[in-house]
């Protein structure tokens, strides 16, 4: 299996999060990709490949133009006022409030095109999630000239932003614009599994109403865990897109047996999908050491996941997603990727 690596990964760095109003270091770090691609050389998986540049059409498939227009030259605006560092947002439209003017005030546009304040939008954001789609989008390229498989190894993750919106991490969701890029790529249907440990609520907003895209997600229950405000089981989808969206909600403290028996429901639901090929979301942040996160899969869980998903047939692109064990993300990855190969 090929993996594409974002070099400009690194580009998004911040120090410190907010993690329930309190500034703390940030989890989400450059190590973490950088151990990944440590353990794919380690292990030998195969090559490991440069993004090639792809223009924004497919990224503005599933984002709104001012969306991107927003992120692109946010930390630029912020540092032309007198900003320094990291910004975060501060003040959300919340019900009953108008989404749909745009303001001119930048601390109210931050707002609008955000839903947390853990997700630090530094200098370098918009380079490394810009990149991470050019990954995502030459892994489509890949997979279109008849490969199996392919690894798309970027960071900021994606799943949690949504079509006009970031947070959770996320800036632009690459596996959504991979799904999408595989859709107008010929692919009649395409299943999204999300197997991170949070609801990839950014991908279920993204194609909630469509019936051309299943999303199916396994995650820690939404009633306790982030983000909260998205991911129950009651949300099958909506209009023409009714029934092709699957939440798992698990309880935090899942083990394995639990969580592989959701698998198996996962997979069932993208087997009658009938799809052409699959995109995997793929956090391991699921594991037991993980430190926010709580479930309770081990290092050797992983492999198994992979075999599984390998026995659906289908080509299938992975996008790197959470994971804040630093000293096991590596291994757990290639574990994943390790399992689907030796299947496939
Ligand atoms: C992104 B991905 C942790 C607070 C939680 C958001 C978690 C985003 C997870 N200090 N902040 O799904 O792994
Ligand atoms: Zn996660």
């Amino acid at each position: 299996m090929k993996t594409i690596f974002n070099a400009n990964h690194a580009a998004h760095r911040a120090e410190y999060e907010f993690f329930r109003g309190e500034k703390v270091p940030a989890f989400e770090k450059p190590e973490r990709a950088d151990w990944v691609h440590a353990a794919v050389q380690r292990a030998g998986l195969g090559a490991i490949l440069p993004p090639q540049a792809h223009d924004d059409a497919a990224i503005l498939a599933v984002h709104s133009e001012p969306y991107v227009r927003f992120l692109r030259g946010a930390h630029a605006e912020f540092v032309a006022a007198g900003g320094d560092g990291a910004v975060f947002p501060s003040v959300w439209p919340i019900r009953g409030m108008r989404s749909d003017v745009e303001p001119t005030n930048f601390a109210a546009r931050m707002g609008l095109y955000s839903f947390d304040s853990g997700s630090p939008l530094t200098a370098g954001t918009w380079q490394a999630t810009r990149s991470g789609a050019d990954c995502a989008l030459t892994a489509v390229d890949l997979l279109r000239a008849g490969e199996r498989s392919a690894f798309v190894l970027t960071r900021p993750p994606g799943h949690h932003a949504g079509r006009d919106f970031f947070g959770g991490y996320c800036f632009l969701n690459h596996a959504a614009i991979a799904a999408q890029a595989l859709r107008d790529a010929g692919c009649a249907r395409v299943a999204i599994l999300d197997v991170d440990y949070h609801h990839g609520n950014g991908t279920q907003d993204i194609f909630y109403d469509r019936a051309d895209v299943l999303f199916v997600s396994i995650h820690g229950d939404p009633r306790s865990e982030y983000p909260f405000f998205l991911g129950h089981a009651d949300e099958t989808g909506r209009g023409a897109g009714s029934g092709c969206n699957l939440n798992l909600p698990l309880p935090a403290g899942t083990t394995a047996s639990a969580w592989f028996a959701a698998l198996d429901q996962a997979l069932a639901r993208i087997s009658g999908f009938k799809s052409d090929a699959l995109v995997v979301s793929l956090g391991v942040d699921t594991f037991e050491g993980d430190p926010i996160s709580h479930f309770k899969l081990k290092t050797a869980d992983y492999p198994r996941m992979g075999e599984r998903i390998a026995a659906l047939g289908l080509p299938t692109l992975w996008a790197m997603e959470g994971g804040y064990a630093v000293a096991e993300i590596g291994d757990n990855v290639v574990g994943v990727l390790g399992g689907f190969a030796a299947r496939s």
